[in-house]
Protein backbone atom coordinates (compact mmCIF):
# COMPACT_ATOMS: atom_id res chain seq x y z
CA UNK A 1 0.00 0.00 0.00
CA UNK A 2 1.09 3.61 -1.05
CA UNK A 3 2.41 4.87 2.58
CA UNK A 4 0.55 7.25 4.48
CA UNK A 5 2.43 9.12 6.97
CA UNK A 6 -0.23 9.64 9.93
CA UNK A 7 1.02 11.86 12.64
CA UNK A 8 -0.85 13.19 16.20
CA UNK A 9 -0.35 16.61 17.67
CA UNK A 10 1.03 16.35 21.59
CA UNK A 11 1.69 18.85 23.66
CA UNK A 12 4.22 17.40 25.58
CA UNK A 13 4.41 15.75 29.39
CA UNK A 14 1.46 18.01 29.89
CA UNK A 15 -0.80 16.77 27.34
CA UNK A 16 -3.37 14.49 28.78
CA UNK A 17 -3.42 12.32 26.18
CA UNK A 18 -0.55 10.22 26.63
CA UNK A 19 2.26 9.09 24.26
CA UNK A 20 1.18 5.11 25.37
CA UNK A 21 -2.43 5.89 24.01
CA UNK A 22 -1.38 7.42 20.77
CA UNK A 23 0.55 4.82 19.61
CA UNK A 24 -2.24 1.88 20.18
CA UNK A 25 -4.07 4.20 17.80
CA UNK A 26 -3.95 1.92 14.03
CA UNK A 27 -1.01 2.78 11.85
CA UNK A 28 -0.17 5.79 13.67
CA UNK A 29 3.09 6.98 12.55
CA UNK A 30 4.59 9.51 14.86
CA UNK A 31 3.37 12.57 16.89
CA UNK A 32 3.62 16.04 15.92
CA UNK A 33 4.69 18.18 19.25
CA UNK A 34 6.90 21.79 20.38
CA UNK A 35 9.26 22.92 22.99
CA UNK A 36 6.39 24.40 24.45
CA UNK A 37 8.44 25.59 28.07
CA UNK A 38 10.69 28.89 25.95
CA UNK A 39 9.28 32.45 25.06
CA UNK A 40 8.63 33.07 21.18
CA UNK A 41 11.88 34.04 20.24
CA UNK A 42 14.29 32.17 22.13
CA UNK A 43 16.26 29.58 21.21
CA UNK A 44 15.02 25.65 22.39
CA UNK A 45 17.68 23.70 23.75
CA UNK A 46 19.11 20.67 22.42
CA UNK A 47 18.29 18.30 25.85
CA UNK A 48 14.48 19.70 25.33
CA UNK A 49 14.00 18.63 21.76
CA UNK A 50 15.93 14.67 22.39
CA UNK A 51 13.39 14.85 25.61
CA UNK A 52 10.43 14.21 23.11
CA UNK A 53 12.07 12.81 20.15
CA UNK A 54 13.26 9.72 22.85
CA UNK A 55 9.60 9.97 24.62
CA UNK A 56 8.30 9.56 20.93
CA UNK A 57 10.71 6.71 20.14
CA UNK A 58 10.46 5.10 22.85
CA UNK A 59 6.61 4.64 22.38
CA UNK A 60 7.54 3.74 18.37
CA UNK A 61 6.25 7.22 16.81
CA UNK A 62 8.49 9.50 14.84
CA UNK A 63 9.01 12.66 16.03
CA UNK A 64 9.87 14.50 12.40
CA UNK A 65 6.87 16.88 12.45
CA UNK A 66 7.27 20.70 14.45
CA UNK A 67 3.93 22.28 15.14
CA UNK A 68 4.91 25.38 15.89
CA UNK A 69 7.95 27.14 15.46
CA UNK A 70 6.19 30.27 16.31
CA UNK A 71 7.39 33.39 14.63
CA UNK A 72 7.98 36.85 16.85
CA UNK A 73 5.80 39.69 16.10
CA UNK A 74 9.00 42.10 15.56
CA UNK A 75 9.29 39.64 12.33
CA UNK A 76 5.47 40.07 11.37
CA UNK A 77 5.96 43.82 11.81
CA UNK A 78 9.51 44.17 10.19
CA UNK A 79 10.85 45.84 12.67
CA UNK A 80 14.51 46.27 13.06
CA UNK A 81 15.27 43.41 15.97
CA UNK A 82 14.11 41.00 13.10
CA UNK A 83 17.56 40.24 12.15
CA UNK A 84 18.00 38.79 15.52
CA UNK A 85 14.99 36.84 15.57
CA UNK A 86 15.20 35.50 12.31
CA UNK A 87 18.91 34.11 13.95
CA UNK A 88 17.67 32.41 16.42
CA UNK A 89 14.40 30.64 13.87
CA UNK A 90 17.45 29.56 11.49
CA UNK A 91 19.51 28.08 15.04
CA UNK A 92 16.23 26.91 15.70
CA UNK A 93 15.51 24.90 12.48
CA UNK A 94 19.55 23.53 12.33
CA UNK A 95 18.87 21.88 15.99
CA UNK A 96 15.53 20.28 14.79
CA UNK A 97 17.08 19.14 11.71
CA UNK A 98 20.08 17.46 13.70
CA UNK A 99 17.55 15.58 15.96
CA UNK A 100 15.70 14.44 12.65
CA UNK A 101 12.60 16.77 12.09
CA UNK A 102 11.97 17.17 8.38
CA UNK A 103 9.14 19.54 8.84
CA UNK A 104 7.77 23.00 10.88
CA UNK A 105 4.84 24.24 10.62
CA UNK A 106 4.47 27.80 11.46
CA UNK A 107 1.96 30.53 11.09
CA UNK A 108 2.08 34.22 9.75
CA UNK A 109 -0.92 35.62 11.85
CA UNK A 110 -0.64 39.00 13.64
CA UNK A 111 -1.11 38.98 17.38
CA UNK A 112 -3.79 35.94 17.10
CA UNK A 113 -3.63 32.80 16.12
CA UNK A 114 -7.03 30.55 15.66
CA UNK A 115 -10.05 32.19 16.90
CA UNK A 116 -13.32 30.53 18.19
CA UNK A 117 -16.33 32.29 20.05
CA UNK A 118 -17.09 29.49 21.73
CA UNK A 119 -14.45 26.07 22.32
CA UNK A 120 -17.50 24.21 24.07
CA UNK A 121 -20.75 24.33 22.12
CA UNK A 122 -23.22 21.90 22.80
CA UNK A 123 -24.49 19.36 20.17
CA UNK A 124 -27.82 17.80 20.00
CA UNK A 125 -25.69 14.23 20.54
CA UNK A 126 -24.34 15.77 23.65
CA UNK A 127 -20.75 16.36 22.22
CA UNK A 128 -18.86 19.59 22.38
CA UNK A 129 -17.37 21.68 19.34
CA UNK A 130 -15.81 24.41 19.07
CA UNK A 131 -17.40 27.23 16.88
CA UNK A 132 -17.05 30.78 15.58
CA UNK A 133 -19.84 33.09 14.94
CA UNK A 134 -18.42 36.34 13.48
CA UNK A 135 -21.41 38.47 15.07
CA UNK A 136 -19.65 37.45 18.40
CA UNK A 137 -16.51 37.67 17.99
CA UNK A 138 -16.40 41.48 16.19
CA UNK A 139 -18.30 42.42 19.35
CA UNK A 140 -15.65 41.39 21.27
CA UNK A 141 -12.80 43.93 19.92
CA UNK A 142 -9.78 44.21 22.35
CA UNK A 143 -9.06 47.53 20.54
CA UNK A 144 -12.35 48.78 22.67
CA UNK A 145 -12.89 46.03 25.01
CA UNK A 146 -11.38 44.73 27.93
CA UNK A 147 -13.28 40.88 27.29
CA UNK A 148 -10.91 37.89 25.79
CA UNK A 149 -12.03 35.52 23.47
CA UNK A 150 -11.29 31.59 23.72
CA UNK A 151 -7.97 31.06 21.80
CA UNK A 152 -6.31 34.18 22.73
CA UNK A 153 -2.83 34.54 23.64
CA UNK A 154 -3.36 34.51 27.68
CA UNK A 155 0.49 35.78 28.15
CA UNK A 156 -0.29 39.52 26.68
CA UNK A 157 -1.75 41.42 29.27
CA UNK A 158 -4.27 44.12 28.48
CA UNK A 159 -1.81 47.18 27.86
CA UNK A 160 0.74 44.90 26.26
CA UNK A 161 -1.80 43.61 23.96
CA UNK A 162 -3.27 46.88 23.05
CA UNK A 163 0.41 48.43 21.88
CA UNK A 164 0.65 45.44 20.44
CA UNK A 165 -2.21 46.60 18.17
CA UNK A 166 -1.51 49.49 18.02
CA UNK A 167 1.91 49.07 16.29
CA UNK A 168 -0.10 47.18 13.49
CA UNK A 169 -1.66 50.24 12.06
CA UNK A 170 1.22 50.91 9.97
CA UNK A 171 1.08 47.08 8.96
CA UNK A 172 -1.40 46.66 6.01
CA UNK A 173 -1.71 43.20 3.78
CA UNK A 174 1.29 44.48 1.53
CA UNK A 175 3.70 44.99 4.06
CA UNK A 176 2.75 41.78 5.60
CA UNK A 177 3.42 39.94 2.39
CA UNK A 178 6.92 42.06 2.47
CA UNK A 179 7.83 40.98 5.74
CA UNK A 180 6.62 37.53 5.27
CA UNK A 181 9.47 37.64 1.86
CA UNK A 182 12.06 38.77 4.18
CA UNK A 183 11.12 36.09 6.94
CA UNK A 184 11.31 33.46 3.96
CA UNK A 185 14.51 35.12 2.37
CA UNK A 186 16.18 34.71 5.68
CA UNK A 187 15.06 30.94 6.76
CA UNK A 188 14.66 29.00 3.58
CA UNK A 189 18.19 28.94 2.78
CA UNK A 190 18.71 27.14 5.85
CA UNK A 191 16.16 24.75 4.88
CA UNK A 192 17.58 23.79 2.24
CA UNK A 193 20.70 22.94 4.08
CA UNK A 194 19.59 20.96 6.37
CA UNK A 195 16.58 19.17 4.04
CA UNK A 196 14.00 20.89 6.48
CA UNK A 197 10.54 21.99 4.83
CA UNK A 198 8.85 25.25 6.25
CA UNK A 199 4.87 24.80 6.38
CA UNK A 200 2.78 27.96 6.83
CA UNK A 201 -0.52 27.19 8.46
CA UNK A 202 -3.26 28.86 6.74
CA UNK A 203 -4.59 31.93 8.67
CA UNK A 204 -8.03 30.45 11.09
CA UNK A 205 -10.44 31.96 9.92
CA UNK A 206 -9.15 33.05 6.75
CA UNK A 207 -9.99 37.17 6.81
CA UNK A 208 -8.92 39.73 8.71
CA UNK A 209 -10.03 40.51 12.54
CA UNK A 210 -10.27 43.17 14.56
CA UNK A 211 -8.12 45.54 11.66
CA UNK A 212 -5.27 43.05 11.41
CA UNK A 213 -4.50 41.81 8.12
CA UNK A 214 -4.22 38.25 7.62
CA UNK A 215 -3.29 36.92 3.63
CA UNK A 216 -2.94 33.12 4.10
CA UNK A 217 -6.44 32.89 3.26
CA UNK A 218 -7.29 31.88 -0.43
CA UNK A 219 -6.05 29.69 -3.47
CA UNK A 220 -4.59 33.25 -5.44
CA UNK A 221 -2.91 33.94 -2.00
CA UNK A 222 -1.50 30.54 -1.38
CA UNK A 223 0.24 30.76 -4.89
CA UNK A 224 1.87 33.88 -4.64
CA UNK A 225 3.04 32.56 -1.17
CA UNK A 226 4.63 29.56 -2.43
CA UNK A 227 6.32 31.81 -4.82
CA UNK A 228 7.61 34.34 -2.48
CA UNK A 229 10.73 32.21 -2.47
CA UNK A 230 10.78 30.00 -5.29
CA UNK A 231 12.03 26.63 -3.15
CA UNK A 232 10.66 23.35 -2.62
CA UNK A 233 10.94 24.23 1.08
CA UNK A 234 8.92 26.91 1.21
CA UNK A 235 5.77 25.31 1.00
CA UNK A 236 2.11 24.27 3.00
CA UNK A 237 0.15 22.49 5.96
CA UNK A 238 -3.17 22.72 4.24
CA UNK A 239 -5.88 22.82 6.84
CA UNK A 240 -8.99 21.99 5.32
CA UNK A 241 -10.82 23.27 7.96
CA UNK A 242 -9.25 26.74 8.15
CA UNK A 243 -9.80 27.28 4.53
CA UNK A 244 -12.53 25.56 4.20
CA UNK A 245 -14.53 27.95 6.16
CA UNK A 246 -14.44 30.07 3.02
CA UNK A 247 -16.95 29.12 0.28
CA UNK A 248 -14.36 30.83 -2.47
CA UNK A 249 -12.30 27.69 -1.60
CA UNK A 250 -12.43 24.50 -3.85
CA UNK A 251 -10.72 22.50 -1.42
CA UNK A 252 -10.28 19.31 -3.28
CA UNK A 253 -8.58 21.67 -6.21
CA UNK A 254 -6.78 23.09 -4.05
CA UNK A 255 -4.87 20.15 -2.85
CA UNK A 256 -4.44 18.64 -5.69
CA UNK A 257 -3.06 21.52 -7.23
CA UNK A 258 -0.38 22.13 -4.08
CA UNK A 259 0.04 18.29 -3.94
CA UNK A 260 1.51 18.26 -7.47
CA UNK A 261 3.33 21.01 -6.73
CA UNK A 262 5.64 19.52 -4.63
CA UNK A 263 4.71 22.42 -1.82
CA UNK A 264 2.20 20.54 0.21
CA UNK A 265 4.09 19.01 3.17
CA UNK A 266 1.58 18.53 5.93
CA UNK A 267 -2.42 18.10 5.84
CA UNK A 268 -4.45 18.84 8.38
CA UNK A 269 -7.62 17.03 8.00
CA UNK A 270 -10.29 19.16 10.13
CA UNK A 271 -14.09 18.89 8.78
CA UNK A 272 -16.47 22.07 9.54
CA UNK A 273 -19.86 23.05 8.70
CA UNK A 274 -20.73 26.54 7.45
CA UNK A 275 -24.04 27.45 9.02
CA UNK A 276 -23.91 30.77 7.76
CA UNK A 277 -22.03 33.76 5.94
CA UNK A 278 -18.69 33.57 8.31
CA UNK A 279 -20.12 31.71 10.54
CA UNK A 280 -19.09 27.66 11.54
CA UNK A 281 -19.32 24.58 13.39
CA UNK A 282 -16.18 22.28 13.85
CA UNK A 283 -17.50 18.92 13.22
CA UNK A 284 -16.65 14.90 13.55
CA UNK A 285 -14.50 14.17 10.19
CA UNK A 286 -16.93 11.92 8.44
CA UNK A 287 -18.00 13.67 5.49
CA UNK A 288 -21.91 13.84 5.84
CA UNK A 289 -20.90 15.01 9.48
CA UNK A 290 -19.65 18.94 7.69
CA UNK A 291 -19.29 20.81 4.54
CA UNK A 292 -16.14 19.16 3.51
CA UNK A 293 -15.75 16.39 1.65
CA UNK A 294 -13.24 14.55 3.08
CA UNK A 295 -13.17 11.47 0.76
CA UNK A 296 -12.63 13.65 -2.21
CA UNK A 297 -9.88 15.62 -0.96
CA UNK A 298 -7.89 12.83 -0.02
CA UNK A 299 -8.23 10.78 -3.05
CA UNK A 300 -6.96 14.38 -4.85
CA UNK A 301 -3.50 14.27 -2.57
CA UNK A 302 -3.64 10.57 -3.26
CA UNK A 303 -3.89 10.96 -6.90
CA UNK A 304 -1.69 14.14 -6.80
CA UNK A 305 1.03 11.95 -5.29
CA UNK A 306 0.90 13.55 -1.62
CA UNK A 307 3.81 11.85 0.55
CA UNK A 308 3.61 14.59 2.97
CA UNK A 309 2.90 13.84 6.82
CA UNK A 310 -0.92 13.98 7.55
CA UNK A 311 -2.73 14.39 11.19
CA UNK A 312 -6.22 14.53 11.89
CA UNK A 313 -7.01 18.04 13.14
CA UNK A 314 -9.35 19.19 16.26
CA UNK A 315 -12.00 16.91 17.50
CA UNK A 316 -14.91 17.38 19.54
CA UNK A 317 -15.37 16.34 22.62
CA UNK A 318 -16.95 13.04 23.43
CA UNK A 319 -17.84 10.30 25.67
CA UNK A 320 -17.65 12.77 28.70
CA UNK A 321 -13.70 13.39 27.75
CA UNK A 322 -11.98 16.25 29.25
CA UNK A 323 -8.93 17.99 28.20
CA UNK A 324 -7.55 20.44 25.89
CA UNK A 325 -10.46 21.38 23.37
CA UNK A 326 -10.06 20.17 19.66
CA UNK A 327 -6.83 18.05 21.08
CA UNK A 328 -8.94 15.28 22.76
CA UNK A 329 -7.93 11.65 21.72
CA UNK A 330 -11.13 9.85 21.03
CA UNK A 331 -12.51 11.93 18.22
CA UNK A 332 -8.80 12.93 16.95
CA UNK A 333 -8.02 8.59 16.92
CA UNK A 334 -11.13 8.13 15.01
CA UNK A 335 -10.48 11.00 12.58
CA UNK A 336 -7.51 8.72 11.85
CA UNK A 337 -8.96 5.63 11.63
CA UNK A 338 -11.36 7.02 8.68
CA UNK A 339 -9.01 8.80 7.22
CA UNK A 340 -6.62 5.31 6.97
CA UNK A 341 -9.52 3.87 5.70
CA UNK A 342 -10.26 6.13 2.73
CA UNK A 343 -6.52 5.81 2.01
CA UNK A 344 -6.79 2.23 1.86
CA UNK A 345 -10.28 2.12 -0.14
CA UNK A 346 -8.47 4.73 -2.59
CA UNK A 347 -5.03 2.53 -2.79
CA UNK A 348 -6.84 -0.68 -3.39
CA UNK A 349 -9.69 0.91 -6.01
CA UNK A 350 -6.29 2.21 -7.95
CA UNK A 351 -4.80 -1.64 -7.86
C1 LIG B 1 -4.97 25.10 15.91
C2 LIG B 1 -3.74 24.90 15.16
C3 LIG B 1 -2.95 26.16 15.06
C4 LIG B 1 -1.61 25.91 14.40
C5 LIG B 1 -0.78 27.16 14.26
C6 LIG B 1 0.46 26.86 13.46
O1 LIG B 1 -5.50 24.20 16.46
O2 LIG B 1 -3.99 24.35 13.92
O3 LIG B 1 -2.76 26.67 16.34
O4 LIG B 1 -0.89 25.00 15.16
O5 LIG B 1 -1.48 28.16 13.63
O6 LIG B 1 1.43 27.80 13.75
Amino acid sequence: MKKLNMTFRWYGENDPVSLEYISQIPAMTGIVSAVYDVPVGKEWSDESIAKIKNAANANNLAFEVVESVPVHEDIKLGKSSRDEYIEVYRRNIKKLANAGVKCICYNFMPVFDWLRSDLAHKNADGSTSLIYRDAQVLDMDPNTKELSLPGWDESYTKEGLRALLDEYKSVDEEKLWENMKYFLNGVIPTCEECGVNMAIHPDDPPWGIFGLPRVITNAKNLERFVHLVDSPCNGLTFCTGSLGVSKENDIVDMVRHFTEMGRLHFLHVRNILITGDRDFNETSHKSECGSLDIYEIMKAAYEAGFNGYVRPDHGRMIWGEQGRPGYGLYDRALGAAYINGIWEAIDKAHK
